[in-house]
């Protein structure tokens, strides 16, 4: 049963971002990556973005040429296949391409509950690897530093680079630690036994299985190994995909995963509701569940997260504690941005033993 929120808001819609470039139009900023950073919260928003211009009979489609920025490909429509609206596939090559393309935008909420500033401060789609956007960041301070995973799309498939900054001003970038196609990383707080650990999303192109979380351990942050399977998704919300949501913090007992799970679609082009579930991770050995929310914790409920570019999506990208509550912020539609809060104690005790 999804738990009694104390609070449902949303924070940010397409319409409060500006554009990058006049001939363009955001159609979302969404999947927030979250930090507590100087005594506030701030978000690091995907906005994605599209052409506005409309040509009839072609399709638009953005990439980012190094160098050179962001440039359009028009295709024809009979060049193409469409039944999601976020992807078109090319018919002669079978290969997909972004209806839009996203970048980060650093946006500061105060005490996480509302939007204080919209800043300029961004992160764009820099090398080959990122060229139909950068997207889905998650953030972790580790030590002084906060490590910064995020999607890299590009026509080589869907990676997860690291970028990791201390000023929120000046990002390095790290480079792609999981290679196609792996999503939903997050990274722990600090070191378990002498390594730093991951939660990661390879998705299998020969279906012996579904997309599943693996844990990956680490010596430098840059170079993954010793990977372990984590969890394939059990009940029935969750038999379409699972992934990381916000990255793990500590609880009694372990580390508290607040993940994603879809409903498999039954009509092909579909893509199912999204929910987040709850799983307490063991403290020495994070690739072992110890509980987890059978039922979702959150389900998509309010307009905001029932209706937009997709439909009925609850993403959560990020956690802050509170006295006695949690502050989740998700992504909500592949629209917007929204904070949920959550009774801690409620939380907790909605995880079971598996
Ligand atoms: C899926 C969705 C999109 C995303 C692409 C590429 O289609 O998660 O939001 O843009 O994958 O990562």
């Amino acid at each position: 049963m999804a738990l009694k929120r104390h609070s449902d808001q949303l924070l940010l819609r397409p319409s409060h971002v500006p554009p990058s470039r006049d001939d363009f139009e955001v159609i979302g900023a969404f999947n927030p990556g979250v930090a507590e950073f100087e005594g506030e919260v701030v978000l690091l928003v995907r906005v994605a973005e599209r052409p506005k211009e409309q040509r009839p009979g072609y399709v638009p489609l953005p990439r980012w040429v190094p160098g050179d920025g962001l440039i359009i490909d028009w295709m024809s429509e009979d060049e193409v296949n469409q039944d999601d609206p976020r992807v078109v596939q090319v018919k002669k090559t079978g290969r997909m391409r972004l209806t839009y393309t996203s970048y980060l935008r650093l946006v500061r909420c105060g005490d996480g509950r509302a939007i204080r500033e919209i800043t300029d401060i961004q992160i764009k789609p820099e090398t080959e690897l990122e060229e139909f956007g950068i997207e889905d960041p998650r953030i972790t301070k580790i030590d002084d530093r906060y490590y910064i995973t995020h999607v890299a799309v590009s026509r080589y498939g869907v990676s997860t680079a690291l970028a990791s900054t201390d000023d929120f001003k000046s990002f390095e970038r790290l480079g792609v630690i999981f290679c196609p196609e792996n999503k939903d990383v997050v990274l722990f707080p600090e070191k378990i036994g002498n390594d730093y650990v991951a939660l990661h999303r390879p998705v299998p192109g020969t279906p012996f299985n579904r997309p599943e979380m693996w844990t990956a351990r680490s010596i430098d942050l840059t170079d993954w190994g010793r990977h372990k399977w984590l969890h394939g998704g059990g009940s029935e919300w969750e038999t379409g995909r699972v992934g990381a949501g916000a990255p793990p913090i500590r609880v009694d007992g372990g580390w508290l995963e607040i993940y994603h799970g879809n409903r498999r679609p039954n009509r092909p082009g579909a893509v199912g509701t999204y929910s987040a579930g709850a799983m307490l991770l063991d403290a020495e050995d994070p690739s072992r569940i110890l509980r987890r929310t059978k039922e979702p914790i959150l389900t998509p409920t309010t307009e905001f997260e029932r209706i937009g570019f997709v439909h009925d999506v609850v993403f959560p990208t990020g956690i802050v504690e509170r006295e006695n509550s949690y502050l989740i912020f998700l992504g909500a539609a592949d629209t917007c941005c929204a904070v949920v809060e959550l009774d801690r104690q409620e939380l907790l005790g909605s995880m079971q033993a598996v």
